[in-house]
């Protein structure tokens, strides 16, 4: 297959919204509703008042929601339906399914999809290291040989190897783990002996990355079971190799070939697109490419072409994950999370949005057909009508990077300066805190962080995760959840787009202690942190994982024992689903902000709201009011606090 196409380009239009659909008294209102970011509602009002369609558009248009699947009992698995349940004397499908089977296979079903998704994307990082050591992949390097040497002495590899023999060796020993005879998930003995005892008892104890996914999807499968507490269990199962796997892979690698993040101060919001350069969006989630790109954007040809065609350089802007990796490793601006993907392009400033996979809205390329901004898809994976497929693969991608560079600055030429509008006043944020640069941070042990939680002055700590959902006003379920934590006295720490969220708003910066309790404002004053952390990209959501296995692990207790909970309050995606599931299934409970598709059973909830903390410590809230949340959060930490007589 060709490694570059033009895909149906003919067929994409841009798709406008009929006039009236806004006026000049109800355009305010509607901006205001739909986001709180200041530079989203200037675009998004330009975007609304020149009849460009988005997201918040099309979810409008979809209501009222179907009722049946909202609450997950609609089925759509095999020939002899589709079956929904009714009521009445309707209460099973054609097969004899009924509410729970239903609603607990189709939640299995998105469990397997999130970890299939996030596992995939470690496979990729994982297949880079393999390449690099065999020297088949010249532009990459190891970028944190301690890291490499400390991951080789976890996996049993010998010290004296030559740095590209343990890399070869590293990478061989982590892909056998997704199909892994041995059944054992090396990085899943990181928890203590106690919660590696309640995996085992409780059945969930993953045995490899892919073998988890494949018997999930066996499992959906009509006539495979009909108890939803077993079915449920395998979601569990399959989140956690995920977890303690395929994305701790991606993280850990991505780590060791591009650096582990260190703390540094970017930039957020859509004020870092820039009027006089090329601007280029990097969207997606995997970093082998963007790294590239922002290599490739540093080579002296490349300033020059920007220069001859009037430009005063080149402008790289991160989006969602991808952006996430770029911005903690390498202070690249950050555009925007998930609902701002089609602002970037209809600021009408954007000359080319480089994809990788993941969040991406299938409709960018009728987004940028109102517009100058060519699309670039680069996975295999991931092709989309009317973008240019450019096909990247470890071996290629410095070379393909700067061809995508040069197109983009030759498009430079075609921006209408008339239609393009870039708010003004980025907002800085301090990011990068890593495991490994919070420990550094702390003079070298976590055990400092520890101690402010035992002696009170911080009661506790919350991950913040996940996405935005066009359900929750834009950064709003973030930024309010984060601000009455942190006046509680609750550290936050965050990743994916909940982190993009919090550092536009400026909870990210060290003077954001104004807004928390006292002892949390003393002692990130004293460090000079903010009391909101940027841990990454939503892959390394493993952070927060480590993070609480190593501070459960120094004071000799459980994971479910430690006063600590996550929160999902924007999530949309399947990824988030998975992520949700392998921080309870560790011990850590989560609260959502948005209602999963179960309440068509009364079973599934019980299950997942109280039963399930019984034998895995963690369960799920699910609370739409930020403020509420922060409540109930509160109330669980120190309901640990006093469990642990702390
Ligand atoms: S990008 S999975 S919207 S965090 Fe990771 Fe953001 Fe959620 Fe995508």
């Amino acid at each position: 297959m060709s490694d570059e196409e033009e895909l149906e380009i003919i067929s994409i239009e841009c798709l406008k919204m009929s006039p009236e659909h806004v006026t000049p008294e109800n355009i305010d209102k509607k901006v205001n509703d739909r986001t709180i970011d200041r530079t989203a509602k200037e675009v998004l009002k330009k975007t609304m008042l020149e009849g460009v369609e988005t997201v918040w558009d099309r979810y409008d248009k979809q209501q009222p929601a179907c009722k049946y699947c909202s609450t997950g009992v609609s089925c759509q698995r095999c020939a002899m339906g589709p079956c929904r349940i009714m009521g009445g004397d309707r209460v099973r499908g054609v097969c004899g399914a009924d509410a729970d089977l239903m609603v607990s296979r189709n939640l299995l079903d998105t469990l397997a999809t999130g970890a299939a998704a996030h596992s995939d994307h470690g496979r990729e990082v994982v297949e880079t290291l393999l390449m690099t050591a065999r020297e088949e992949s010249p532009s990459y390097g190891i970028g944190d040989p301690v890291k490499l040497r400390k991951l080789a002495k976890e996996y049993g590899i010998h010290a004296s190897l030559p740095e590209k023999k343990m890399a070869e060796s590293l990478a061989l020993k982590m892909l056998d783990e997704y199909g892994t005879s041995c059944g054992v998930l090396q990085m899943a003995k990181r928890v203590p002996q106690g919660t590696y005892d309640m995996w085992i008892a409780a059945g969930v104890l993953p045995r490899s990355i892919d073998r988890e996914i494949v018997e999930a999807m066996h499992r959906v499968h009509m006539g495979v079971g009909a108890d939803y507490k077993n079915i449920l269990l395998q979601g569990i199962r399959a989140s956690l190799g995920d977890g303690w796997g395929g994305s701790m892979i991606g993280t850990e690698i991505s780590d060791v070939l591009f650096g582990t993040p260190d703390i540094r101060r970017g930039k957020v919001n859509l004020a870092v697109l820039k009027k006089d350069r090329v601007n280029i969006s990097l969207h997606g989630h995997n970093p082998i490419l963007s790294e590239m790109i922002v290599k490739a954007a540093e080579l002296p040809e490349m300033k020059e072409r920007a220069k001859a065609v009037g430009a005063a350089g080149i402008n790289l802007v991160g989006l969602c994950c991808t952006g996430n990796e770029l911005l903690m490793r390498k202070g690249i601006p950050q555009a925007g999370n998930h609902l701002d993907q089609e602002l970037v392009i209809t600021s009408g400033a954007l000359e080319m949005m480089v994809v990788d996979y993941q969040c991406i809205f299938p409709t960018l390329t009728n987004t940028a057909a109102c517009y100058h901004t060519k699309v670039v898809t680069t996975s295999p994976k991931a092709k989309i009508p009317g973008a240019k497929y450019m096909g990247v693969d470890p071996a290629n991608a410095f070379e393909q990077s700067k061809r995508m560079l040069e197109m983009a600055i030759d498009n430079y030429p075609n921006r209408n300066k008339n239609r393009m509008l870039i708010p003004e006043g980025p907002m800085e944020a301090m990011v990068g805190f890593s495991v490994e640069s919070i420990s550094a941070a702390l003079g070298g042990s976590l055990k400092p962080l520890l101690d402010t939680i035992l002696s009170g002055k911080i009661r506790g700590c919350v991950g913040i995760v996940g996405c935005n959902n066009p359900k929750v006003k834009h950064d709003q379920g973030h930024v309010v959840l984060a601000q009455e934590l942190i006046k509680r006295d609750i550290i936050v720490v965050e990743t994916g787009c909940a982190s993009i969220a919090c550092a536009k708003a400026g909870l990210m910066l060290p003077e954001a202690i104004e807004g928390a309790g006292k002892g949390l404002a003393e002692v990130c004053g004293s460090l000079g942190i903010p009391p909101v952390l940027h841990m990454g990209s939503c892959v390394d959501n493993t952070r927060i994982l480590n993070l609480a296995a190593e501070l459960a692990n120094l004071a000799g207790v459980r994971m479910d024992q430690l006063p600590v909970a996550g929160a999902a309050p924007e999530w949309y995606s399947p990824k988030a689903t998975t992520i949700a599931s392998y921080f309870v299934g560790s011990g850590i409970s989560v609260m959502l902000g948005v209602m999963p598709k179960i309440t068509g059973s009364e079973n599934v909830v019980q299950l997942l709201t109280e039963d399930i903390e019984g034998p895995l410590g963690g369960k799920f809230w699910v609370e739409t009011d930020p403020k509420r949340a922060a409540a109930i959060l509160f109330d669980h930490i120190e309901m640990k606090r006093k469990a642990l007589n702390i």
